[in-house]
């Protein structure tokens, strides 16, 4: 495993000033997100996106679906908490939504 330091206490304020619709889980030291779409198949078009994002930077979401709504929570485990690599992907996963 190769180890990542978890962001400072300023990055990890910055990341969340970046991303208001990420909250902060303290115990974890994670983000989470709830997206809502208009139905299962939009849904889980946009998990498929994710999870070839989440290969290419061999860093995966812990999430689940129930219908048209998918929550993501994003911690890196070789860090024990939040790293630039959540900051990264986070960033990659605002990208794929409209607006
Ligand atoms: N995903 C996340 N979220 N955190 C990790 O520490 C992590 C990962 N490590 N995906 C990667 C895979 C590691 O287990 C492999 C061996 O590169």
């Amino acid at each position: 495993m190769s180890m990542i330091t978890k962001l400072s206490d300023a990055d990890r304020a910055a990341l969340l000033a970046q991303f208001p619709q990420w909250t902060h889980e303290p115990q974890r030291d994670a983000i989470v997100r709830e997206f809502r779409f208009a139905d299962f198949v939009e849904a889980f078009g946009f998990m498929t996106r994710v999870a070839l994002l989440a290969e290419k930077a061999d860093h995966h979401p812990e999430w689940s679906n129930v219908y048209n709504r998918v929550t993501i929570l994003l911690t890196t485990h070789d860090a024990d908490g939040l790293s630039v690599r959540d900051a990264d992907m986070a960033e990659a996963i605002e990208k794929l939504l409209p607006g």
